[in-house]
């Protein structure tokens, strides 16, 4: 087993995929709803390894609540603790005396707590979440492993579906400049590269030079591209989407006045039964302010997400808005882009990468 760069060892607890890929923002679960459970989501080789893991991990109390297969053919199990149980078996492996009562002990969390700080993290978030990571530890594990391994399995990964004979409509929304675009011919590169069939849309028309930008990027990916007004009705037909795997739609930077428009893009998607699927992901920059998370996200909160991108983390060491942000909405993550070149720089994210992002503030 190796070690990654903070030290966590790689392992295989991971963020359950849903059955639908697509979610509702949860939006700012509230502290009685963190308190009384705690989800974790544990993956193993089949079943039975799962639960295993799972009982080593959480106890014989914690409650399985779902479990799914992978596309990698393991299967994933979703484990509800109370922190009352948590405590428990924290404290049973220890002194076991007065079990419940019992505070978990974080004093070895120093190095971690650092770290946390550096990456912009405040002492609340970094006090509260040391004590869950704390809670799962087991006997003899590095500190820097258990809140690697506790922080990744956190995230929510974003479920890609590639479903033969339906074209998936990829659109990516968000603030002015946060890289939709760039993120968006980065994503058609490697679709291109696996020999998927890629269309270009666009409802950024309006702005000087925005078309030809993307058209430019449709030629050089050997892409169809399709120029759409912001009244035109968005079909398969319009989006050239006919006989393609998948078909990129850029959007116009702004968010409050693009949310009409992706709305009626939803409802008429969604209304056809052609076979195409729309998965519309969030961008945000890792720089962003909270603030202007906050507004991009509320602008957006009635469409249904598949999940988002996290952009230019090479500009920043301090990700921890965006990231926190990301865990309190439950926002599944689907690719994290770490700088301009359009041929590199764009990964598909995991829980190891989001636990480097989080420890490191960059990634390896
Ligand atoms: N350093 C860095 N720059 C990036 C990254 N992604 C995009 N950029 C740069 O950010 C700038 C804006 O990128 P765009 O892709 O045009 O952003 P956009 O969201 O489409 O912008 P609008 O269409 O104007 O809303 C460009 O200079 C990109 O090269 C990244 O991951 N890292
Ligand atoms: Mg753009």
């Amino acid at each position: 087993m190796s070690l990654c760069a903070h030290r966590c060892r790689r392992f295989r607890c991971s963020p359950i995929t849903k059955s639908s890929p697509r979610v509702r923002l949860r939006r700012r679960p509230s502290s009685r709803w963190r308190n009384e459970m705690q989800i974790h989501r544990v993956r193993g080789n089949d079943l039975k390894d799962a639960l295993q893991r799972a009982r080593r991990n959480f106890g014989e109390g914690a409650l399985v609540i779902s479990h799914e297969r992978t596309s990698d053919g393991g299967v994933t199990v979703a484990v509800a603790q109370r922190p009352a149980q948590a405590g428990m078996q924290a404290s049973t492996t220890s002194s076991g005396a007065e079990p419940a009562k019992q505070e978990v002990d974080i004093t070895a969390y120093d190095e971690v707590r650092q770290r946390l700080a550096q990456t912009g993290f405040d002492a609340e978030w970094i006090e509260s979440n040391l004590r869950r990571a704390a809670h799962a530890a087991r006997h003899g594990e590095h500190p820097m492993d258990r809140f690697g391994v506790f922080i990744g399995s956190e995230f929510r990964i974003a479920h890609l579906p590639n479903t033969p004979g339906v074209t998936r409509l990829v659109a990516f929304i968000g603030n002015t400049g946060v890289g939709k675009t760039t993120g968006l011919v980065k994503l058609g590169a490697r679709f291109v590269q696996a020999k998927r069939k890629v269309g270009m849309a666009t409802l950024d028309s309006q702005r000087v030079g925005a078309v030809d930008q993307y058209r430019g990027y449709a030629e050089m990916l050997g892409a169809p591209m399709r120029a759409l007004h912001a009244d035109e009705t968005l079909t398969t037909q319009t989006l050239g989407a006919h006989g393609k795997d998948v078909v990129l739609l850029d959007t116009k930077g702004c968010a409050e006045s693009d949310a009409p428009q992706l709305k009626a893009l939803h409802r008429t998607l969604y209304d056809q039964t052609a076979g195409a699927e729309l998965d519309t992901f969030l961008v945000f920059s890792a720089s962003a302010s909270r603030s202007a998370l906050r507004e991009v996200t509320e602008a957006f909160s009635d469409l249904r997400l598949a999940g988002c991108v996290i952009t230019k983390i090479d500009e920043t060491r301090q990700p921890a808005a965006v990231l926190e942000h990301i865990l309190e909405l439950g926002l599944p993550v689907a690719f994290v882009s770490d700088g301009q070149d359009l041929g590199l720089n764009f990964r598909r994210a995991t829980p190891e990468l989001l636990a480097d992002l989080v420890l490191l503030g960059r990634v390896e």
